[in-house]
């Protein structure tokens, strides 16, 4: 009988995964690996790779129990190879199969090591997501601008939800405009289901301890999700006690507070513990039943059914040089800040610090604070692009790399975003409680005091006049400025260039 491997990854961890659906449990062998390649490749926080290493073993488990043959490799294996590949020949040699079935990853980087390797590999197309490949791509042929908001609608169309006929339901598809109340004080917040570790888990962050505890991020307290019965839980939790104040609430940031409203679900979904149908359906049923309001329920499945497709469909349109634009030319080194270095911004410091203990900081923090602050500041976006790759439990390129090199970044040029995502110190002032506590003062412009982004706001919109002056969401921005006394204009530049150096310096700002 023919014998095949079967290849399943770290992201990978659903029975139904295509590998596995297209494979024989009776003859062939699935191969699951810890591997130092992909432990490595930027430095990922240890809560994340413990995450990934104790929801890879707990799923081999299953798999086991299920009948399926798993021949399953731990980082600590002294015969380990240390690469995909290398597993995977080493498991061909010894059970004598010569081809491998796969779920096509979501790197390019591995694609092409597969693509490459000394023995037959079929990609399968990874079919956990709503959209196929061929669907977006159709969409997408022949538009000027690709942008999220029409192919959403596609997708609520296809799927049905939020459907009453043909019509969005409450006669609008959007309801983007009740989702920005900045936070109110003293309001409580629902605590995240916590899961303690079980002896799978213990195994596996003694191991990251000893391999990868000097990587930016503490491993402990450890509390995440390592099965898919967990993640349904947390899930469910989460729809109970948070989701009906999503919506209101998803743009605000509040010091001390990682999670507000927000899921805490991406994690799982990426991994593959949770289907991203299924949570968007489930949020759904909870708005049938009265439990949750259209603004909330609209607004969280925009974001796995919108943009989460959306940017997948991105990622694999642009191509592996993808993460490599940078059409702002930006070329500053990341500060020793993004790694916890000190710094006198509360909005970074609450940002990065949340990111350090949790590996998660929600999207406005990584869009308005630091994904701003290193657009504003210049930062090489391949170095932006690491460091929120190797950092948030959630990351894997297809998903990571169009949120930073094109929404956050605009390094692609405007593919994902249709103006930079840059402000001025005010709007974090309106959205979060940072500033009461911050060194700097934010109603300051110039001077002793001045909020670092109101400075670098005016500084990147006049390094990049050429490019945004035209861009009608801009033009008033060019107009404050060319209203400004001349004086006031040149101490504005003056006092920005003065701290990007003090940054180029590493001296605290
Ligand atoms: P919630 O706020 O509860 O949102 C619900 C779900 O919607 C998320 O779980 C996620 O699955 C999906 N979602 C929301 N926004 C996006 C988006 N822009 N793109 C894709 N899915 C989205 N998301 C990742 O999953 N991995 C990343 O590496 C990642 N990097 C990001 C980098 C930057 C600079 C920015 C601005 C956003 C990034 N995002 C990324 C999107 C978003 O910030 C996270 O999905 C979200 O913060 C995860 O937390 P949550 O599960 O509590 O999400
Ligand atoms: C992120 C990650 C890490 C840290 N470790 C492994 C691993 O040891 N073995 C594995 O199969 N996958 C791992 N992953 C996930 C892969 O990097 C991921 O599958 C690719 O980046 C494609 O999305
Ligand atoms: Fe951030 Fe400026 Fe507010 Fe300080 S004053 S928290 S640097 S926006």
């Amino acid at each position: 009988m023919v014998s095949r491997l079967v290849l399943v990854l770290g992201d990978q961890l659903t029975p139904t995964v295509a590998a596995l659906s297209a494979a024989d449990k009776t003859s062939d062998t699935v191969v699951m690996a810890e591997v130092a390649d992909e432990a490595s490749y930027v430095q990922h926080h240890p809560k994340k790779i413990a995450f990934l290493f104790s929801a890879m073993r707990h799923f081999a488990a299953e798999l086991s129990e299920a009948g399926w043959t798993v021949a399953y490799t731990r980082l600590d294996d002294p015969e380990n190879t240390g690469s995909i590949v290398g597993e995977l020949l080493r498991r061909a040699s010894d059970t004598g199969a010569d081809a491998v079935i796969a779920t096509r990853p979501g790197e390019w980087r591995l694609i092409e090591a597969l693509g490459t390797a000394p023995l037959p590999v079929t990609q399968l197309e990874d079919t956990r997501f709503i959209a196929r490949h061929s669907e977006f791509d159709a969409w997408a042929e022949g538009r000027k601008e690709l942008r999220l908001e029409y192919f959403y609608r596609e997708m609520r169309r296809k799927t049905g939800l939020l459907m009453d006929g043909d019509q969005p339901e409450g006669g609008k598809w959007n309801f983007d405009h009740d989702n920005r109340k900045p936070p109110k004080r003293g309001e409580n917040y629902p605590d995240v289901l916590q899961f303690p570790a079980d002896k799978i888990t213990q195994e596996v962050l003694a191991l990251v301890e000893g391999r990868f505890g000097d990587n930016f991020g503490d491993l402990t307290p450890f509390w995440f999700a390592t099965t898919s019965a967990q993640a349904q839980k947390a899930l469910t939790h989460w729809i109970a006690t948070a989701l009906p104040r999503f919506g209101d609430f998803q743009d605000a940031m509040v010091a001390d507070q990682a999670f507000m409203n927000h899921s805490v679900i991406a994690l799982y979904i990426n991994a593959g513990l949770l289907d991203p149908l299924e949570v968007c359906r489930a949020v759904e049923s909870a708005y049938a039943r009265g439990d949750a309001p259209l603004n909330a329920v609209e607004g969280f499945i925009r974001q796995i059914l919108g943009w989460r497709e959306y940017v997948r469909g991105i990622y694999f349109r642009e191509g592996p040089d993808y993460t490599r634009r940078n059409v702002l030319d930006h070329k500053r080194k990341l500060p020793g800040m993004f790694w916890g270095a000190p710094t006198k911004m509360r909005c970074v410091e609450q940002a990065v610090g949340q990111t350090r203990e949790h590996a998660y900081a929600h999207h406005i923090q990584r869009l308005m604070v630091t994904g701003n602050f290193a657009l504003l500041a210049g930062i090489d976006p391949y170095e932006v692009h690491e460091w929120y790759l190797a950092v948030y439990a959630d990351a894997y390129e297809w998903v990571e790399a169009p949120n930073v090199i094109g929404m956050s970044q605009f390094a692609d040029g405007g593919i994902v975003a249709s103006k930079p995502y840059v402000s001025s110190g005010n709007y974090i002032a309106k959205m979060s409680d940072y500033c009461a506590g911050c060194l700097y003062s934010v109603k300051t412009k110039t001077g002793q005091g001045a909020c670092p982004f109101n400075l670098l706001y005016w500084d990147f919109l006049i390094r990049h006049r050429a490019r945004f002056a035209g861009n009608p969401r801009m033009a008033q921005m060019y107009r404050t400025w060319d209203r400004m006394a001349e004086d006031r204009r040149q101490t504005v530049l003056e006092e920005a260039g003065a701290l990007l150096a003090s940054l180029d310096a590493s001296e605290v700002i």
